[in-house]
């Protein structure tokens, strides 16, 4: 496992650190070089030792700098919501009550959730209440819209608040006459609620509310999470697993929990739910489907409903509106016996099938009048769907729109589908079924035959959530239908509830790439980014979606891993404008989260933006897809072959003795001809394709050369190696927050790191050594952190960067002292932590620098031996 040692050698480390000195070239540069916090003393931290994380990013610690703590205090000495109690929302369950010992409370309007929230917020960050006030203070917040407020419709002229729409809000800093307020408005509660949170996140992140004149409006209209509670749940309380304790089963909500917990299933609401409602409202996620998309079918059965019907009512003030996932087959369920339907009544245009829907659809909106509709995973992975019953994609979505329709609601359809006899390239499926339907011409004289409410719904990348993927052809391809990006929150393929992987760089990459999309004459589209599909932009789509896998559950933290919030965080901001840029949100979501100290958000956006490129380096460097173990997709088997090809990771490698990567140019399987002309001619060309996607289009000989010289085989260990040195650099830039983050969640994150580094090892060492078994290749020694050491006055180099120690022979007579470290990289710190006395002794060696995505680490450890005579 890397350089990492044991923990007896761990405090013998840490005792030789605190003596180490630099040698060297380059040794002068100082550690917060490579983002790791110097150890100067500094104020402790201020959030309580014990704190579990449990309140997402909606945690309002008070303010610690004096200066801005008065400022705030002057500026906001009351709130004034009017009318907050006037446009309750709809409640189904009579009896709706919070699980006994809650802290959370139920409301029962838009505009309590907003007032609460900034009491509890501004209470929090001042210090003291802010007391909630009637008329018109001065040094007042005040919210609403023009309907619910007279105040906001005398404030906020009625120009200025059309361009808004129903979910965009402004706030604003008012003076007149010496009596000063600011003004959060919309021309919805909701937006009011929206507005609120942006409000709170200013001063949570410690930013100025002085002159305040923002207004925003999200780009694009759904956006939804869909919840898997079965599957793919990183996020329980059980540590040893991720599942859950108690009788529940790790999922956030609790529908059929038994022993322990079997009180606390729904309608009863538990405090957690009214926290991911508020953190979902703070980021303006609108939606919410609650179960996996290999769907049972309880969740349409009469007493299933009503437990959703409970849940919507208690996510219903924070505009969370519900779905479910829907198996096409359900009619055919004993459990809605008598009315069931046969297999082969499954005909999507028969009559019988559509009134079977729209029945469930009805039995749903008595319940829940603002239900959404239902999410499809059709044909897909053994899930039945029309093309059972001899129909197409296009069929059995209209279908099911044509029975929801008149009930105002709309389809989610899947395009995960990877029929094996649609081609032998498992990537190229999905387009071929698809992409023919939006061709067809309509009786009506317009194009495409997928139905006005039907969107579909497709992954960001054409293969399956890998943690770099090229953009699924389909986002330009299907101009005449609606269509949602899906993005996985849960992080299934990226490290699971182990691995610090930031997606933020990752959806941000697929959403700012450029499809190259042309109009029908072959002209390229002037907005063609995968986003501007999205948000209706490119091809003038005026109804819009994105679709968040989401990653919650019943631990503590909400979430697993506490780094893992940051993902749902940045879900959330990407989904209401995604051209925010990552970084940015990570700099946010550290400041909400963890400190405002500018040194330590500076750390911890550090670790977080190389995150993600780590894991591609250590996982699937250059292209190379989907190496994970069937098991589970945590870890590696590059090896593995099932009886499903497509499912295989030798199917993606290819591995042989002439080289490796799949060919899906012109000359092997032709995908890249389903990409737009620039796209297809850059990804056809080995010259010309990304780097970073080698081996997704291409099969690479071993001894290509790369672009920065070296060949492919020497490039391809480098990047695993890397990848691992970086997770080394996390863990020290981790330690070197100790003092400044709360006991609880730095010993949790420090434990998670260390089992990430061991597990990135693993990664890079089986994949290497697989790939040694086709090339019959030496593992390289001049990587990035590649050094020489001197001993005895003899250069001793050519170490093979992963191997976790080394052994170094010592002449007779000879000192095993350490004289001297070059490293390969002039720019390169190279520091001696640590001295054999003797031998047999030890010394250690500590490399750092930057790599291409951050900084690199790795701690030479040398077993000093004496030479054989
Ligand atoms: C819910 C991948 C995952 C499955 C998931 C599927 C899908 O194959 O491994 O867990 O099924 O994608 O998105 O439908």
């Amino acid at each position: 496992m890397g350089a990492t040692v044991s923990s007896s050698d761990e405090n013998e480390q840490s005792r030789l650190r605190r003596r180490s000195f630099l040698i060297g070239s380059g040794a002068a540069v100082a550690t917060s070089m490579f983002g790791a916090l110097p150890a100067q003393a500094s104020p402790p931290n201020a959030f309580p030792d014990d704190y579990d994380g449990s309140d997402l990013w909606l945690r309002y610690e008070p303010v610690a700098d004096p200066g801005l703590l008065a400022r705030y205090r002057a500026a906001l000495g009351a709130i004034v919501v009017e009318n907050a109690g006037h446009t309750l929302v709809h409640r189904h369950t009579a009896n709706l009550s919070m699980a006994p010992g809650s802290t959370e409370h139920l409301v029962q309007s838009t505009l309590e959730a907003a007032r609460d929230e900034l009491v509890r917020g501004l209470g929090g960050l001042l210090g003291r209440p802010v007391p909630v006030r009637d008329g018109f203070p001065d040094r007042t917040v005040v919210v609403g819209t023009p309907d619910s407020s007279p105040l906001v419709r005398r404030l906020v002229p009625a120009r200025d608040l059309a361009p808004l729409g129903d979910d965009g809000y402004l706030i604003r800093s008012l003076s007149r006459g010496g009596h000063r307020s600011i003004v959060v408005a919309g021309n919805t509660d909701l937006a009011a609620l929206y507005g609120t949170f942006a409000f709170l996140r200013r001063l949570q992140a410690q930013q100025s509310i002085a002159g305040l004149d923002i207004s925003s409006v999200p780009k694009i209209n759904h956006r939804y999470l869909n919840y898997w509670e079965t599957e793919r749940l990183y996020a329980g309380n059980n540590p040893a697993g991720t599942g859950g304790l108690n009788g529940e089963n790790g999922a956030i909500f609790d529908f059929t929990a038994t022993g322990a917990s079997a009180a606390l299933n729904l309608p009863v609401i538990l405090d957690r739910y009214l926290v991911a409602a508020r953190a979902m409202a703070s980021l303006g996620i609108n939606g919410i489907t609650i179960n996996n998309v290999n769907a049972n079918s309880f969740y349409l059965t009469p007493a299933a409903i009503e437990q959703e019907a409970a849940l919507a009512d208690a996510l219903r003030p924070y505009g969370v509106r519900l779905a479910v996932s829907i198996n096409y087959a359900a009619p055919t369920d004993a459990r809605f016996a008598p009315d069931t339907l046969t297999r082969e009544e499954l005909d999507p245009y028969s009559a019988k099938f559509r009134d079977w829907w729209t029945r469930r659809a009805r039995q749903l909106q008595a319940a829940i009048p603002d239900f959404m509709g239902f999410t499809v995973k059709a044909n897909s992975e053994g899930q039945p769907g029309p093309q059972d019953l001899g129909y197409d994609h296009g069929d059995g979505a209209n279908g099911m729109a044509a029975a929801v329709a008149p009930l105002g609601m709309r389809i989610f359809w899947r395009t995960f589908v990877y029929n094996a006899d649609v081609d032998t390239d498992r990537l190229k499926r999905a387009y071929l079924e698809f992409g023919p339907i939006d061709d067809e011409p309509q009786p009506d004289g317009t194009i495409g035959r997928f139905a006005e409410n039907v969107f579909l719904q497709t992954k960001n990348g054409p293969l399956d959530y890998q943690a770099r993927e090229p953009a699924n052809p389909l986002f330009g391809r299907m101009e005449h239908t609606n269509q949602a990006i899906e993005l996985q929150v849960t992080q299934e393929y990226t490290g699971q509830n182990t691995m610090l992987c930031y997606l933020g760089p990752l959806w941000e990459e697929v959403l700012k790439s450029d499809t190259h999309a042309t109009d029908a004459h072959g002209k390229l589209l002037a907005k063609r980014l995968v986003g501007n599909v999205v948000d209706g932009t490119a091809q003038g789509h005026p109804d819009t979606a994105i679709v968040g896998v989401a990653n919650l559950g019943n631990a503590d933290n909400l979430t697993g891993h506490h780094f893992a919030q940051a993902n749902l965080y940045a879900f959330g901001r990407l989904a209401w404008d995604w051209t925010l840029d990552a970084r940015g949100i990570a700099e946010d979501w550290v400041r909400l989260t963890w400190s405002n100290r500018d040194a330590v958000v500076r750390t911890i956006v550090a670790m977080m933006m190389g995150s993600r490129e780590a894991l591609v380096s250590y996982q699937t460097p250059l292209g190379v897809a989907h190496q994970f173990r069937s098991s589970d997709h945590y870890g590696p088997n590059p090896a593995e072959r099932l009886a499903r090809d497509d499912w295989s990771p030798v199917y993606y490698n290819k591995a042989d003795s002439a080289g490796l990567g799949y060919d899906r140019s012109p000359t092997g399987s032709g995908f890249t001809a389903q990409y737009f002309p620039v796209l297809a001619a850059r990804y056809a060309d080995i010259e010309t394709v990304p780097e970073n996607l080698l081996m997704w289009f291409h099969h690479v000989p071993w001894d290509r050369r790369m672009r920065n010289g070296r060949i492919f085989w020497d490039e391809l260990v480098y990047r695993y190696q890397t990848g691992v040195h970086y997770v080394s650099w996390l863990r020290q830039a981790w330690d070197s927050l100790e003092r400044h983050v709360d006991a609880r969640r730095f010993a949790e994150v420090k434990a998670k790191l260390a089992a990430h580094e061991a597990d990135a090892g693993s990664w890079r060492d089986t994949c290497v050594r697989y790939w040694q078994e086709f090339n019959g290749r030496a593992i390289p020694t001049n990587g990035p952190l590649a050094i020489t050491i001197v001993v005895g006055g003899r250069p001793i180099g050519g170490f093979d960067a992963g191997a976790p120690s080394y052994t170094v022979p010592v002449a007779a007579g000879t000192s095993p002292k350490i004289t001297k470290v070059v490293p390969a990289d002039p720019a390169a710190k190279c520091e001696i932590l640590g001295q054999a006395r003797g031998v047999p002794g030890r010394a250690v060696v500590r490399i750092t620098a930057n790599s291409f995505f951050g900084p690199i680490l790795k701690d030479y450890v040398f077993d000093l031996v004496a030479a054989a005579r």
